[in-house]
């Protein structure tokens, strides 16, 4: 089975699948249990992993997303539960902003839950990242909050008193919406609250601090768990870091 060529459409699709490519071609090794971030960039990751599959690497995935399952799934890769493995070998997915320190803000795909629990089920977390994901301080992008239905007003509020008792602005929005004005619902049936922090600081406390407010699902920082960082460039060169 030939995989389509993958097309790319501007310089920042070329630079995710420069990214994509490199990871695949560095990390995927015969018998690996990979974890398939999502968004865009994972996904060109995924389909660099796919052409290595027709030429028959043997790996299995397990998916951050249902939708990262559907691609893999239309791509031939074997995919596995979470559950079915004691350890990942190698996580790839991709950040909505990353720090020099690794640090990073995710979630602008609403996938977050799935994609902590995974990377922190494996041996090595890979990112890979388009040039514009480097910043020098996280926060420009709103950090996202998975939040349960039931509860979210509730916990919107107890969301904004913990920021404004870290100095930020108590600027929470409703839950995130879909183009229709419908909320996003996550594949774990729950909303998505968007913190627009400005600046983050005491980001390693406030990680923690969110999850202990009743209705807090996860957040969106992930500290301390990229191992290794592959930017990609529109000319098509990637490298780590
Ligand atoms: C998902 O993909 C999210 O965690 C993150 O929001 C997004 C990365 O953006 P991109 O689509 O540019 O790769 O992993």
């Amino acid at each position: 089975m030939t995989t389509p060529s993958i097309e790319t459409r501007s310089d920042q699709d070329r630079a995710k699948l420069a990214a994509g490519r490199f990871a695949a071609r560095t990390h995927a090794f015969d018998g690996a249990r990979l974890g398939l971030g999502s968004g865009t960039t994972s996904h060109y990751f995924v389909r660099a992993l796919a052409e290595l599959v027709a030429d028959g690497l043997d790996v299995v995935g397990v998916p951050t997303s249902n939708g990262t399952r559907d691609l893999a799934l239309e791509l031939g890769i074997t995919l596995v539960e979470l559950d079915d493995v004691e350890q990942l070998d190698v996580c790839v997915d991709g950040p909505d902003e990353i720090d020099r320190d690794g640090a990073m803000i995710k979630g602008g795909g609403a996938c977050l839950l799935w994609e902590k629990l995974v990377a922190r089920t494996s041996a090595t977390m890979v990112v890979v990242a388009d040039h514009t994901k480097a910043v020098e301080q996280l926060g420009a992008f709103p950090l996202p909050i998975e939040v349960v239905q039931y509860s979210w007003g509730t916990t919107r509020r107890a969301v904004r008193r913990l920021l404004v008792e870290h100095g930020y602005p108590a600027d929470v929005d409703l839950y995130r919406r879909e183009r229709d004005g419908s909320p996003v619902v996550t594949d774990n049936g729950n909303f998505i609250l968007d913190a627009r922090l400005g600046t983050a600081r005491d980001i390693e406390q406030l990680t923690v601090e969110l999850n202990t407010i009743p209705g807090v699902v996860e957040n969106g920082f992930f500290v301390g768990i990229a191992d290794e960082v592959v930017f990609g460039w529109p000319d098509g060169t990637a490298g780590t870091f």
